[in-house]
C-alpha cells in the first residue's frame, strides 16, 4: 500500500495522525481481506471497541461486483464515522435494484444508510452521525460550527454540472469557483478542514469528492484541474479511500 500523500506542506503533527490512522485501517483491511471490505455481514474488529455488540449498518451493495460495497457517498460517510470511532460493525450488503423483504421491512422508505440503535433502525446519514457522536463520543468528530459549512456546496454544484446539458450555463465554472475556495483554504487551514485533524464535515466531504471525480469523469471526461493541488492531495487522503 503506498504512503498517503496528504497535503503539499503537511506538518508533521498532521502526518503522525494521519500515519497512525493509515495503520489503523491497514488492519482493518487485512482482516476484511482485502480492499472496499467486500464481504457480506463482514464484521469489522476495531483495534478499541466501545461496544460489546457490533452495530448493524445496511449499505448498498455494488452493481456490478458481487458482495462488495456500491458507490453511495452517503453509506461511505456513516462507515468511515464508524471506523473513526474504533466502532466493530456488521455490513449488511443491499441490492437497491431489487431490495429484499427484510430490508424494506425495516426501513420502508427503501434507502441506505441505515444503523441500528438500541433496536431501533435509524436512516439518514445526518441523523446517524450525529447519533454516532451522541452515543459514542470518543474521539470527538464533531466539526467547530464556523467550519462545518466549509466545502459544502461543492456536492451541489457538481449535481449541477453534471445535470448540465448546456456546456456554456456556467454550471462548471460555477463547480469551479466552489473547488478553488476550497482548495485555498485547505492551503491556509488544512490539511483537514479543522486543521490537523480530521472531523465530520471532512467524513462527509471525502466521499463526495471521490464520487464527484468518478461520475464526472465518465460522463463529462472532467477531472479536478491541476491548478488545484490542495483539492488533490486531500481526496487523496487514505482515511476517505478505505471504503471506495
Ligand atoms: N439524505 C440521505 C440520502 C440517502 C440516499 O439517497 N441513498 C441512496 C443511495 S446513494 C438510496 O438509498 N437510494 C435508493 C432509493 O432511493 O430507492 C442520507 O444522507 O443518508
Amino acid at each position: 500500500m503506498s504512503t498517503a500523500r496528504i497535503h503539499p506542506t503537511v506538518t508533521a503533527a498532521a502526518a503522525s495522525a494521519v500515519s497512525s490512522r493509515i495503520k489503523h485501517h491497514i488492519r482493518l483491511l487485512h482482516n476484511g481481506g482485502r480492499r472496499g471490505i467486500g464481504r457480506r455481514n463482514l464484521t469489522a474488529v476495531a483495534m478499541s471497541a466501545a461496544v460489546a455488540d457490533p452495530l448493524q449498518v445496511c449499505v448498498k451493495a455494488s452493481v456490478t461486483v458481487p458482495n462488495k460495497l456500491g458507490d453511495c457517498p452517503f453509506c461511505q460517510r456513516v462507515l468511515l464515522t464508524i471506523e473513526e470511532k474504533h466502532l466493530p460493525y456488521d455490513m449488511k450488503l443491499v441490492d437497491l435494484g431489487n431490495k429484499p423483504e427484510w430490508f424494506l421491512k425495516l426501513n420502508p422508505d427503501g434507502k441506505v444508510p441505515v444503523v441500528k440503535f438500541e433496536e431501533k433502525w435509524v436512516s439518514d446519514s445526518d441523523v446517524i452521525t450525529q447519533s454516532l457522536e451522541d452515543k459514542f463520543p470518543e474521539p470527538p468528530l464533531s466539526t467547530p460550527p464556523e467550519k462545518a459549512s466549509v466545502g459544502s456546496k461543492i456536492f451541489s454544484t457538481f449535481i449541477g454540472f453534471l445535470k448540465s446539458k448546456d456546456p456554456s450555463d456556467g454550471t462548471e465554472q460555477a463547480l469551479h469557483n466552489e473547488l478553488s475556495a476550497f482548495n485555498d483554504y485547505i492551503k491556509e487551514n488544512g490539511p483537514f478542514i479543522n486543521g490537523g485533524k480530521v472531523s465530520a464535515a471532512d467524513l462527509s466531504l471525502g466521499p463526495k469528492l471521490y464520487h464527484m471525480e468518478i461520475a464526472l469523469g465518465h460522463y463529462k471526461q472532467w477531472s479536478v484541474p491541476e491548478s488545484l493541488p490542495y483539492v488533490k492531495s486531500y481526496m487523496q487522503v487514505k482515511i476517505f479511500q478505505i471504503h471506495q
